[in-house]
């Protein structure tokens, strides 16, 4: 049983008027995330990962501390982020829950303070990774970044929201403004109900 590229929840041109354009969907989804998907499945392949579940295979290939992580958990981990990634997004109006609201209000202050804070994340990760808000093993949320395909799995956290700063997520769209992609991003691209069913 192989894994398969799943397909986006949307037509690629669905963020076009919201910043994320058709061109920057057929390389991320098409290219990039299919990449990880096929290089996955043939490193996988008559390994004892062979069988197991994506997220068996994310946490049990994770090598805590290692500066560079081994192939098969950096394919596995870039499948699992960038399926997550679509769902986090969406075309709607996209309104914040009330229940999310308050717990991240909770956490953070404001809603204000909450996205300058992960927009920092994001923009502080020096080089390819990913900004977090997870639910942390005691329950309470918190704003982290990750290198590379490292993920809120690797610690036995919850993600909640996931935000792409490859630079091949925001490069034909904002350039090499990663700022401005992240600041979009929470504005007007983040689907919060996706985002309040998983807390
Ligand atoms: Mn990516």
């Amino acid at each position: 049983m192989s894994f398969e590229l799943p397909d986006l929840p949307y037509a690629h041109d669905a963020l076009a008027s919201k910043g994320m354009s058709k061109e920057t969907l057929e390389y991320h989804h098409d290219l990039h995330h299919n990449a990880y998907v096929t290089t996955l499945n043939k490193l996988v392949e008559g390994t004892e990962w062979a069988g197991k579940s994506l997220e068996e295979i994310v946490k049990g290939t994770y090598q805590a501390g290692a500066v560079a992580q081994n192939g098969i958990f950096n394919n596995a981990s870039q499948h699992w982020n960038h399926t997550q990634f679509w769902e986090m997004m969406g075309p709607g109006e996209n309104a914040l829950p009330g229940e999310l609201e308050k717990a991240i209000v909770e956490s953070f202050g404001t809603f204000d303070k909450f996205k300058e804070d992960f927009a920092a994340a994001g923009a502080g990760q020096f080089g390819s990774g990913w900004a977090w808000l997870v639910k942390d093993t005691d329950g309470g949320l918190k704003i982290t970044k990750t290198e590379n395909g490292v993920n809120p799995l690797c610690f036995g956290q919850t993600a909640l929201l996931g935000c792409d700063v490859w630079e091949h997520s925001y490069y034909i769209d904002f350039r090499n403004k990663r700022p401005a992609y992240l600041a979009n991003f929470l504005d007007n691209l983040v689907n919060w109900e996706n985002v309040a069913s998983r807390l």
